[in-house]
């Protein structure tokens, strides 16, 4: 993105600025490139003055922007404030998307930009949750379209908002399915959208946060207890199992290979917890390759299990009904949505969650927890395997 690459003198650039929330941030940034303390926020206009100043080799300073706008308009002491932090959620049109971004709404510190697959059923969702309209936007975004992620990107880097922290939530489950769905590039649904839709996401957009002049810039990933074999819950048949990957490396389509990443019979619960299996994998990798240079704290966790969410919408009706009993009186596993949305939202900015390359989860009294992952969830040699192939088919490499 040019107006966010780094350089080791200060440029200036005027932007025109698309906040559909009509908020402009003004963050003042000394030349000498430590960053003044203060950061302004006042009302929008759409000029933006933008002093860029790039991080010096060692990585001791972070690059800082400061902008103007509402030029005639001087920021005063009293409407002083940090600026806002953007923070992206996949599938923020519903269940837990949705209540991390009420959550983080709430605060007043964010605004979230919803990257949904049905642009109306956000804007509707966001207003029934009563999210203020300053606070978010809504952006088209298909996982299940490597030209949709593409087009995401495009759109949100001509927005001109800088990028804090992505958050990876969207996913489909197909428990019920007898025969494999396509992604429009043919692999298998579940792992196409959840996996490689946000695999792809990520990769474009580390640069975005990268540049990133915020002070805990973080990229989650939901992962999920159902993937992990070393719990009851993953246990439960079918297991979560990627095999040789050899199903995933020969492409995934049905047509000269395997619906399944580990080359068996198409099975739409084993999809799912395998591709929450590369979800936690991917994580891990992104970590070792991506922290130390880039201060990116990489997350995954276990919200929780949310049984009412539209996760479950493709199950039979019975299991639609007695599963939320179950999970509240029998595993006592249960969370409310909006109690997973704080969870998660905990993820995306307390200070005491920023360690990276961490699997967060939650015990009964909803106290935060870095929590093992399984063997294969937690396999170096199998993560590297995965990001070699995942680059492969989504053609980044
Ligand atoms: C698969 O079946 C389908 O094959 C697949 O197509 C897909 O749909 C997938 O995950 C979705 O499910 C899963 C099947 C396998 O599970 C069920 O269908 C659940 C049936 C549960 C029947 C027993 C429950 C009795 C409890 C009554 C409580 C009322 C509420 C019921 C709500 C049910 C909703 C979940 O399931 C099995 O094979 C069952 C055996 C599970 C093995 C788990 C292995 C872990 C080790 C065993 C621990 C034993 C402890 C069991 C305690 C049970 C307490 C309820
Ligand atoms: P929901 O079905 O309520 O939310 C999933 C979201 O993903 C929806 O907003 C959905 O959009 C969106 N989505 C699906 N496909 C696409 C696509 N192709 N492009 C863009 N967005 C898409 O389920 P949950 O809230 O339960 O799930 C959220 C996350 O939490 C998932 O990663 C899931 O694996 C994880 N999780 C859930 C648990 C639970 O118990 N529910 C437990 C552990 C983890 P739309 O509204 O248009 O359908
Ligand atoms: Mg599971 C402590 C036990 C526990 C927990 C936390 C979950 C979470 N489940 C537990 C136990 C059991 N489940 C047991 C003993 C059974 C057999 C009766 C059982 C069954 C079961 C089914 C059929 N559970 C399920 C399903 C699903 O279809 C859900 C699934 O696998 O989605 C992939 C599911 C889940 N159980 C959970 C959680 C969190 C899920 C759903 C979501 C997910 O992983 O994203």
């Amino acid at each position: 993105m040019a107006l966010q690459a780094a350089s080791f003198s200060p440029t200036i650039s005027i932007h025109k600025e698309v906040y559909a929330a009509g908020t402009v941030v003004l963050k003042n940034t000394g030349l000498s490139g430590l960053p003044f303390s203060e950061h302004f926020e006042v009302k929008s206009k759409s000029l933006r003055l933008r002093n860029k100043q790039g991080r010096l080799p060692d990585g001791a300073i972070r690059a800082q922007t400061a902008t103007i706008s509402e030029i005639n308009q001087a920021p005063s002491e009293g409407n002083k404030t940090l600026r806002k932090g953007n923070v992206i959620i996949t599938g923020a049109s519903s269940g837990l998307g949705l209540a991390t971004a009420k959550a983080l709404a709430e605060t007043g510190k964010w605004h979230v930009i919803m990257a949904c697959r049905n642009f109306l059923k956000a804007q509707m969702a966001a207003k029934s949750a009563g999210i203020a309209k300053e606070n978010y936007t809504v952006m088209h975004l298909d996982l299940a379209s490597l030209d949709s992620v593409r087009q995401f990107v495009d759109s949100f880097r001509r927005s001109g908002m800088p990028l804090d922290v992505l958050v990876c939530n969207a996913a489909v489950y197909l428990p019920t399915a007898k025969e494999p769905s396509f992604t429009a590039e043919g692999f298998e649904l579940s792992v196409g959208t959840n996996h490689l839709g946000h695999f792809l996401l990520t990769r474009l957009l580390l640069d975005d946060i990268k540049h990133s002049d915020y002070t805990s810039k973080r990229v989650i990933i939901v992962g999920s207890i159902t993937g992990n074999t070393n719990t009851l819950a993953g246990n439960v048949p079918p297991k979560a199992n990627l095999g040789d990957l050899r199903g995933l490396a020969s492409g995934l389509n049905g047509l000269n290979s395997s619906t399944m990443i580990d080359g068996g019979d198409f099975d739409g619960a084993k999809a799912y917890k395998d591709s929450k299996v590369c979800n936690m994998l991917t994580m891990q990798e992104l970590h070792r390759r991506y922290h130390e240079e880039t201060g990116i704290t990489f997350a995954s966790l276990y919200p929780g299990c949310i049984a009412t969410t539209g996760l479950f919408r493709e199950h039979i009706p019975l299991f639609r009904i007695l599963f939320p009993p179950f999970q509240m009186y029998i595993t006592k596993g249960y969370v409310s949505e909006e109690e997973a949305g704080k969870r998660l939202a905990q993820v995306v900015c307390d200070s005491s969650l920023q360690q990276s390359g961490v699997y967060w989860s939650w015990n009964k009294n909803s106290a935060s927890f870095q929590n093992q992952l399984s063997q294969e969830a937690s396999d170096e040699e199998k993560a590297r395997k995965l990001w070699e192939i995942s680059e492969k088919l989504v053609g980044l490499a």
